[in-house]
C-alpha cells in the first residue's frame, strides 16, 4: 500500500476571543491553517493540520509550510504509506529544516495508519492512560484588570488552569499576575508564560517580586543561555516551551538539569513522530510534559490530544482546546470537557471524520 495522493486545503479560522496578543505586541486574528489529505492506494485517507500562530511566534509562516508541502508532495507519490519513520528521513533529506511543514503530513500518515489498523493514535503511541487530559486556558495580555475579568470568564466557562501571559513591561506583569491571581479560586493552577521576551533582569525582578505567588513559569528569555542564567533564581518549576525545537536541545537541558517540564509543539518539532520521541526521553527523566501545537482546529487537537493521552498520566501537565478557540471546524469530533479536563473517545487514527465541504476547494493536489 503506497501513497497515491496528496491534496491541501487552506481554512481561515477566526479566534472566538477576538485578537490574540503576547508579548512585544505581537498580536494574530486567527489561525492560518493547511490540511493535509493524504489518500493510499486502497483508497483509505488520512488527515492531518498544521497553523502557525501568524508568522512570529516560531520560525514558520502559513505560506511556507504550504510551499514545502508543494515541493514535497509529489516526490512522496508512490512511497510505502505505512512507513512513518522512513518517510520522515525522506522528507528531511528532499527538504532541509522546515519541520513545521512536515508536521501535518506526518499526521495524516499516523491517521491514515490508525485507519487502515483499526488503532486509535493513543494506541499506537503507546496506550491510553485514562480517557482526559487536563486542559489549560491563555489569557491574553491586556491591561491587569481586563486579564483578571477574562480570567473569571475562563473559570466560569469550567477552566482550572490558566497561563498568564507576561513578558512585556515587567513591572505591569507583576500587576497582571498579581490581579489574575486574587480574580480567581485559589485552586486555580496558573502558569506564567513570558514566551521568551524577558531578559534576565527582568525575569530576576518578576521572580524576586512574586515570592509568595503560586505559579509555574514558562519560558522566560529567548535563548538557552539566558534560562540557564536565571535557573538558580527561579524558585519554582521552570518549564521550557521555545527552546525545546529537538531532541537535542532537550538532551541538553536534561544534562543542564534546566526544566522541570517542557511544553512540546507538533509543528516546531516537525509532527507526531518527532514529539513522540521527545516525549518519551522527557518522560524517562520524569519531567512534566504538555505537547500541544501552534494553532489549528478540530483535527490539530485531536492528534497531540492522542499523544497527550499516552504519556504516563503522572506526567501530563495540560493541553489546549484549540477547536474551541476558533469559530470555524472543519472535522466532526466528539470532544467534551468536564471539570477543567478534555476527552475525546478513542477511535481509529485521529478518530476525528473530517468535514471535506468546510476544507472548501483544494489549493494543490500531487499524484
Ligand atoms: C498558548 N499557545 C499554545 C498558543 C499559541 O500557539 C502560542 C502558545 C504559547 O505557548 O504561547
Ligand atoms: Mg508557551
Amino acid at each position: 500500500m503506497s501513497i497515491a495522493r496528496i491534496t491541501l486545503f487552506r481554512q481561515w479560522q477566526p479566534f472566538r476571543d477576538g485578537t490574540y496578543r503576547c508579548s512585544g505586541g505581537r498580536s494574530a486574528e486567527g489561525f492560518d491553517s493547511t490540511i493535509v489529505e493524504v489518500i493510499a492506494t486502497d483508497g483509505t485517507a488520512g488527515y492531518g493540520e498544521m497553523a502557525p500562530l501568524g508568522s512570529f511566534y516560531d520560525p514558520a509562516f502559513a505560506e511556507g509550510a504550504r510551499g514545502a508541502m508543494r515541493e514535497l508532495a509529489p516526490r512522496l507519490i508512490g512511497q510505502p504509506a505505512g512507513g512513518i519513520d522512513a518517510l520522515n528521513r525522506r522528507m528531511d533529506l528532499l527538504l532541509k529544516g522546515h519541520p513545521y511543514a512536515k508536521s501535518a503530513i506526518d499526521m495524516a500518515l499516523w491517521d491514515l495508519a490508525g485507519r487502515r489498523s483499526g488503532l486509535s493514535l493513543a494506541t499506537m503511541t503507546g496506550g491510553a492512560e485514562g480517557d482526559s487530559v487536563p486542559l489549560y486556558r491563555s489569557i491574553a495580555q491586556e491591561a491587569p484588570a481586563a486579564m483578571a475579568a477574562r480570567a473569571q470568564k475562563y473559570i466560569a466557562e469550567g477552566y482550572r488552569r490558566l497561563q498568564v501571559k507576561v513578558g512585556l513591561d515587567v513591572r505591569e506583569d507583576i500587576e497582571r499576575l498579581e490581579a489574575v491571581r486574587a480574580a480567581v479560586p485559589s485552586d486555580t493552577v496558573l502558569f506564567c508564560d513570558a514566551n521568551a521576551s524577558w531578559g534576565t533582569a527582568e525575569t530576576r525582578q518578576f521572580l524576586s517580586a512574586t515570592r509568595s505567588i503560586d505559579y509555574v513559569l514558562e519560558q522566560p528569555c529567548a535563548t538557552y543561555e539566558e534560562n540557564l542564567a536565571i535557573r538558580s533564581a527561579c524558585d519554582r518549576p521552570l518549564v521550557l516551551d521555545e527552546t525545546i525545537d529537538s531532541v537535542n536541545t532537550l538532551l541538553r537541558a536534561l544534562a543542564d538539569s534546566l526544566a522541570d517540564g517542557v511544553t512540546i509543539k507538533l509543528a516546531r518539532v516537525g509532527g507526531l513522530t518527532m514529539t513522540r520521541l521527545i516525549r518519551d526521553i522527557a518522560a524517562a527523566r520524569n519531567l512534566k510534559i504538555t505537547i500541544e501545537d501552534t494553532g489549528g482546529a478540530q483535527i490539530d487537537t485531536a492528534a497531540y490530544f492522542g499523544l497527550m493521552l499516552s504519556t504516563p498520566q503522572e506526567l501530563r501537565q495540560h493541553t489546549v482546546d484549540f477547536h474551541n478557540w476558533v469559530t470555524v471546524a472543519n472535522a466532526r469530533a466528539a470532544f467534551t470537557i468536564a471539570n477543567g479536563k478534555m476527552c475525546l473517545p478513542t477511535a481509529p487514527g485521529l478518530g476525528v471524520e473530517v468535514d471535506r465541504m468546510a476544507l472548501g476547494e483544494p489549493m494543490f493536489s500531487a499524484g
